[in-house]
């Protein structure tokens, strides 16, 4: 007869409630399996999504790509956790244009990017008229994005002083980057967010990629942490590590229920990585002396046991059929014609005396499109 086995040292199969149960780790923050589980997945989506965007706008399919591989961790805990809807109620996005991933986990399909990247009719954002990532979603708030950098800064009091007025808990938030915090309109918003007595809930966020295109921040800032240029105003901040998932949503968290409750400002630095340079146009290479956030959570989830090799392998082949068919359904449909040049660009508004019809901005072409 042989010897009965030893098995002290083999795990037991955990059932599906235990592994709801048990949390993955941060320094002394946790989450949720099942939380970190979610986090990571649109992590994986949004990687695949800008990976194979990249891959476009080299192989001829589109014409020049901008996003966010490198910001994922932070980005989609953002989007995870916006109160979504249309009005004062719910809160208002004035965003960056390396927002893939908030705007994945908020329930975007892959498709409507793609749309836009390929600058397509159906694009439901700009009708093929923007960059990729310039997003617009009336239904969700989502102010129209521009490549004028930092503008969004003083568009968002706009929205937060309306909503100071309305009451409830909703609030603006406004993302951009570190170089563009040098531009005045930063600081405009600091100004109007602050004023004593009418403090505004905003939400002011800095993803710190520590690059202007190709002016490296470390040359042009002297203040220590763009976070700190909260403090004449006496407004909380935080920097937070951006390639950390947890860390990063535990501070927005502490962020939103701030600026919910005491319907005051808050300004949040996230310190992240540019993984593919600015642009296409700088080539949009793999930059592999940067910390990868999708990289380090993976490891992190295996040495918690909450993933296993296996899986990790499965969710990547899913999120990448899922931004292949979506490029497959974006770029077999139809462009824009030349007779949609003149379409949208201005909205028909019965308070314009001047333009009371749709107007095209074009001297001498008021139009009478019914
Ligand atoms: C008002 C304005 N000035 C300059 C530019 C050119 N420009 C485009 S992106 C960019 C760098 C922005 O860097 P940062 O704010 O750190 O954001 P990042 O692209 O690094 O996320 C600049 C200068 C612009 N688009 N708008």
């Amino acid at each position: 007869m042989s010897e009965p086995l030893d098995e002290s040292h083999v795990q037991p199969r955990r059932s599906a409630k235990a592994v709801a149960s048990l949390a993955v780790r941060s320094g002394r923050e946790t989450l949720s399996v099942e939380l970190a589980l979610t986090l990571f997945r649109h992590m994986v989506r949004t990687r695949a999504l800008e990976e194979r965007a990249i891959k476009m706008s080299k192989s001829g399919e589109a014409y020049f790509w901008i996003g966010g591989p490198g910001e994922e961790a932070f980005n989609v805990g953002l989007g995870m956790q916006v109160h979504k809807g249309a009005g004062p109620a719910f809160d208002y996005l004035h965003l960056h244009y390396r927002g893939s991933g908030m705007l994945l986990a908020m329930g975007m399909p892959m498709v409507d990017h793609v749309r836009q990247l390929a600058m397509t009719a159906t694009d439901p954002f700009s009708r093929g008229r923007n960059f990729v990532g310039h997003y617009a979603i009336p239904a969700w708030n989502v102010v129209p994005v521009t490549s004028v950098i930092e503008v969004q800064y003083v568009m968002a009091p706009g929205t937060a002083l309306m909503q100071r007025r309305h009451g409830g808990d909703g609030l603006t938030i406004v993302t951009g980057g570190d170089a563009g915090s040098a531009e005045g309109d930063f600081e405009s918003c600091l100004v109007w967010a602050n004023r004593p007595g009418n403090e505004l809930p905003v939400l002011m966020v800095v993803t710190n990629n520590q690059y202007g295109i190709s002016t490296p921040a470390k040359g042009q800032h002297g203040e220590r942490r763009i976070a700190d240029r909260a403090s004449p105003y006496d407004m909380r901040a935080e920097t937070v590590d951006g390639n950390d998932p947890i860390a990063s949503w535990h501070a927005i968290a502490r962020a939103m229920k701030y600026v919910r409750t005491e319907r005051k400002p808050f300004l949040l630095e996230a310190m992240v990585s540019r993984l593919h340079g600015h642009s296409s146009s700088s080539g949009a290479q793999r930059s592999w002396a940067e910390a990868d956030c999708v990289a380090l959570f993976e490891q992190k989830l295996i040495d918690a046991d909450a993933i296993d090799a296996e899986q990790v392998r499965a969710m990547k082949a899913e999120a990448k059929e899922e931004a292949d068919a979506a490029v497959v359904q974006a770029t077999s449909e139809a462009k824009p014609t030349r007779d949609d040049v003149e379409r949208f660009t201005y909205s028909r508004s019965k308070f314009d005396a001047v333009y009371p019809l749709d107007y095209t901005g074009l001297p001498g072409t008021v139009q009478n499109v019914k």
